[in-house]
């Protein structure tokens, strides 16, 4: 059986769970906790970036990152779910992962200065700048709400999802009073996407 690495505060492992879930391969893939931070935990052997998510493949192959795990899913499904077929809606869907994905990288920045870092070595600027690209990010957000193609979720969707969650999660929802047309969105998705509610950390 497949494992996936991850760990329930993960958005990038949200994300994937929810693409898992997206191709009906939920109860093909068993989750395993990880812990990013301990040296001990066999994830450091299995993808040398120690980063989550992680797929094991049955074939002893460890796929990563949460992209090429999506693509992974998405070939095997052949469907075009996760990644519609066509060159524009495939490109238009991609682009939109990546902006959820950079979304979340400049998120997860910010809680691993505040983490990893003594309040007196925190660069407050550095903050800012990371915060500059959350802020930018949902606005572009806003102003193109994720394209969705039937039978769906596809991974702009899910990924813009997951990038919302964690904002929620971690930073005490405070996009919601300026971004309704995404809150509208997300509550639409959380509706039609029951694995988001069921990943929540
Ligand atoms: N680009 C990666 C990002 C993954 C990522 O940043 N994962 C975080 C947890 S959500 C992590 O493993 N952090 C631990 C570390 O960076 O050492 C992906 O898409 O999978």
């Amino acid at each position: 059986m497949r494992v996936l690495r991850t760990s329930p505060a993960s958005p990038f492992g949200r994300k994937v769970r929810m693409a898992i879930d997206a191709v009906g391969l939920t109860h093909d893939v068993r989750i395993v906790a990880a812990d990013t931070t301990d040296p001990a935990d066999d994830l450091r052997q299995q993808n040398p970036l120690g980063k989550i998510p992680t797929l094991l493949l049955e074939n002893g192959e460890a796929l990563f990152d949460s992209r090429v795990i999506v693509e992974y899913l998405d070939a095997l499904d052949g469907r075009g779910i996760l990644v519609p077929h066509g060159t524009e809606r495939r490109i238009a869907v991609l682009r939109q992962q990546a902006l959820a994905d950079g979304l979340l990288d400049a998120a997860l920045l910010q809680v691993y200065e505040r983490r990893f870092r003594p309040e007196t070595h925190q660069l407050a600027s550095w903050v800012a700048h990371q915060q500059g690209k959350v802020e930018r990010a949902l606005d572009a957000l806003s102003a193109r709400l994720p394209d969705a193609f039937a039978p769906g979720p596809n991974i702009g969707e899910i990924a813009t999802a997951a990038a919302l969650g964690y904002l929620d999660f971690r930073f005490e929802g405070q996009w919601r009073a300026t971004h309704p047309l995404l809150v509208q969105w997300l509550g639409d998705f959380a509706r039609r996407v029951p694995m988001f509610d069921r990943t929540a950390p």
